[in-house]
């Protein structure tokens, strides 16, 4: 099949700008400038197929500048992905379709939801990690493959891109290849009003090969990219390009990054020498992009016939999420049921994560340099190196956004359940990616420790306060925070059985052991009644993490009183509030409740009655040692118990 770039590159362009206009809304100025890379891309070295978009050998593609959405559409559609029909392109942004206005991992061929600028290079990064990792644990022949990254100007003056391309220049991700579209605008005009970095120099001193190509000559991107392939290091593509390209007065100018063409539609369709109507395209240009699919179609065939021969490969593709592991996890809770620690969670929670790790060699995470204080570094923790990939731990720097991207890219890559961690409080640094986690609904844990104002003399800078209640804001993010060790072990199971992120947050302090009894799993129901009331309650304490000791001591308080009560620990808000009303009413009764949680109050309401009370934290902390911080807040039995007292008179 003789193919025509032009021609190619043409029907790209016009789709992509039939589909903003149709949708009166989008974005025509990067595929209208992104066209001919992709084309060359995929018509001579993009590894992909079709027929089976989610081929685990595949080669990635992410296209960070997301507003390129109207390309990545067209570009599925024109090399044969049968989900991208033509009724597709035309429901380009509507409600419930394949192509919304940012790419979604839910369409086939989309590897990497973006729009939020930088998380995709990060992504991409993460992407090349998986790659090296499986690469080292089965072979080139399982596991080979290239990640591309289309980024814009915006995604590189964005902070997660430099944080995330100096990791991959330490880890030298030959693999990846970022072709960035640099057109010199973005919204507000030219670069040059906010940016003077020398993007080159700034590649090269972070380890990156930087090649340059003009960005609408086909020879001149071939050659760049077949040097790529070579690469002895993450390469990055300068493609010179016009934004907007064909696109008449508007070509080169911030207007056409996201206005529907209009009146430039005829112009441009003109200088396309485009004479069809829109979304029609001659079968002579299809089965030029048809073709496009065929070495990968070949190098699928191949894959499989070999990958199927390997059943431990396969298994852990289906599900890196080995199934001995219920073993684990109860033969842990015994010993800690037996052994009854007075222990930090963190620690508890490092006892648990050793035991993983040493059995499911698809866990892979690291710390954003707290593993020491994290404890997230394990004994059965080895580094990943650009020496060695055979490992499974990375060793983030101080790079937290960066961090919970590449996580993402990696378990969208497949074959891993990756885990980050850092501080409770500087979750802050990595929300937007895990934000794009919950909405992938990609499986991974992100790991925090020092949950409270118990962090004690590093101070409010420290001291998470709004954070357990903006996370529980978050859709689709679930977040454990056990009160001891047992608790610690359910969270990890619960975490790893269902699908989706979890957030584990541990003490920095030591806890008692709260659970008495063995028995199932207590957390899959969120809740659970850890001091049952003798006859008829009185009061319910509700308390999650390390409040639960503090409302166990009042719980003796008031029982050594007469009181008849009942403790209930929260350790996974998110899953308590999906039980049924019923279900969470019985766990909770019928007396007066009184909430206790060293963190915002917002929680709460919820589940707070008129005579019931929440003893929260809505300010911020101070620098103190933890015991007097706790005690300036309140948060002692003895005012507890007062209290309660209270509530119970109140009755
Ligand atoms: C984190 C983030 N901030 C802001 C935006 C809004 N936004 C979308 S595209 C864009 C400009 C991007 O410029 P560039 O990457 O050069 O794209 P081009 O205009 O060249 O297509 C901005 C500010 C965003 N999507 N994500
Ligand atoms: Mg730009």
């Amino acid at each position: 099949m003789k193919q025509n770039f032009r021609k190619m590159a043409t029907a790209a362009r016009v789709l992509a700008a039939d589909m903003v206009e149709q949708a009166k809304s989008g974005h025509p100025g990067a595929p209208l400038g992104m066209a001919d890379i992709a084309t060359v891309l995929y018509a001579k070295f993009l590894k992909f197929n079709p027929e089976n978009p989610h081929w685990a050998n595949r080669d990635r593609i992410v296209f960070s500048n997301g507003h390129s959405s109207a390309l990545v559409y067209a570009l599925l559609h024109l090399s044969g992905y049968p989900q991208m029909t033509t009724e597709a392109l035309k429901s380009f942004r509507q409600l419930g379709s394949l192509t919304p206005g940012h790419p979604e991992i839910t369409t086939d061929g989309v590897d990497f939801a973006t729009g939020p600028l930088g998380q995709g290079i990060a992504g991409a990064v993460g992407m090349a990690v998986a790659e090296r990792v499986l690469n080292a644990e089965f072979g080139d022949k399982l596991m080979k493959h290239k990640t591309y990254c289309f980024v814009g100007d915006g995604c590189l003056m964005e902070g997660i891109s430099e944080e995330a391309i100096s990791l991959a220049g330490v880890l030298n991700l030959k693999n990846l290849i970022v072709l960035w579209d640099d057109n010199t605008i973005t919204i507000d005009g030219h670069t040059n009003i906010a940016t003077k970095t020398n993007i080159k120099k700034r590649f090269e001193a972070n380890g990156w090969q930087v090649l340059k190509c003009n960005g609408h000559h086909y020879k001149s991107i071939e050659k760049a990219l077949k040097k790529a392939q070579r690469a002895k290091q993450p390469t990055l593509i300068d493609c010179k390009t016009t934004i907007g390209y064909g696109a008449g007065e508007w070509a080169n100018t911030p207007k056409v990054h996201g206005t529907p063409l209009g009146e430039m539609m005829a112009t441009f369709k003109k200088n396309m020498k485009w004479t069809l109507a829109p979304f029609e395209i001659p079968q002579e240009i299809y089965n030029m992009w048809h073709a496009c699919g065929d070495k990968g179609k070949r190098a699928c065939k191949d894959w499989f016939e070999l990958a199927h021969k390997n059943t431990n490969f396969m298994n852990r593709l289906k599900n890196p999420v080995p199934s001995n592991l219920s073993n684990v996890f109860n033969e842990l809770k015994e010993k800690f049921l037996v052994e009854k620690p007075e222990m930090a969670t963190r620690k508890s929670g490092q006892i648990v994560l050793q035991k993983i790790l040493e059995n499911m060699p698809s866990l892979i995470g690291g710390s954003a340099d707290l593993g020491a204080s994290n404890l997230t570094k394990t004994n059965a923790s080895k580094p990943i190196s650009a020496s060695n990939y055979a490992g499974n731990y990375i060793n983030f720097g101080i790079r937290e956004h960066a961090m919970g991207a590449i996580c993402n890219g990696i378990a969208a890559h497949g074959g891993f359940v990756p885990y980050s961690s850092t501080f409770f409080v500087f979750s802050d640094y990595m929300r937007p990616a895990m934000r794009m986690a919950a909405l992938m609904n990609l499986k991974e844990l992100f790991i925090f420790t020092h949950d409270s104002i118990g962090v004690g003399e590093d101070g409010p800078t420290h001291q998470p306060v709004e954070h357990l209640a903006s996370l529980h804001a978050m859709p689709n993010m679930r977040v454990f925070r056990p009160a001891g060790a047992v608790e610690a072990v359910e969270s990890y199971e619960t975490a790893l059985q269902l699908d989706g992120p979890s957030c584990i947050v541990l003490s920095r302090q030591n806890l008692p052991t709260v659970r008495r009894g063995a028995g199932e799993n207590l957390l899959q129901q969120g809740a659970y009644v850890v001091r049952k009331p003798l006859k008829k309650r009185q009061l319910t304490l509700v308390a999650s993490g390390s409040e639960v000791a503090l409302a166990l001591q009042v719980f003796s308080m008031l029982v050594e009183q007469g009181a008849d009560v009942a403790l209930v620990s929260v350790p996974c808000w998110e899953l308590f509030m999906a039980q049924s009303e019923d279900k969470r009413e019985k766990i909770l009764g019928n007396a007066p409740r009184l909430f206790i949680e060293a963190g915002s109050s917002l929680s709460w309401y919820p589940l707070k009655r008129p005579q019931d009370m929440i003893l929260g934290l809505d300010t911020f902390g101070e620098s103190a040692p933890a015991k007097d911080n706790f005690a300036h807040f309140g948060f002692t039995k003895e005012n507890i118990f007062q209290i309660a007292e209270k509530l119970m008179k109140n009755k």
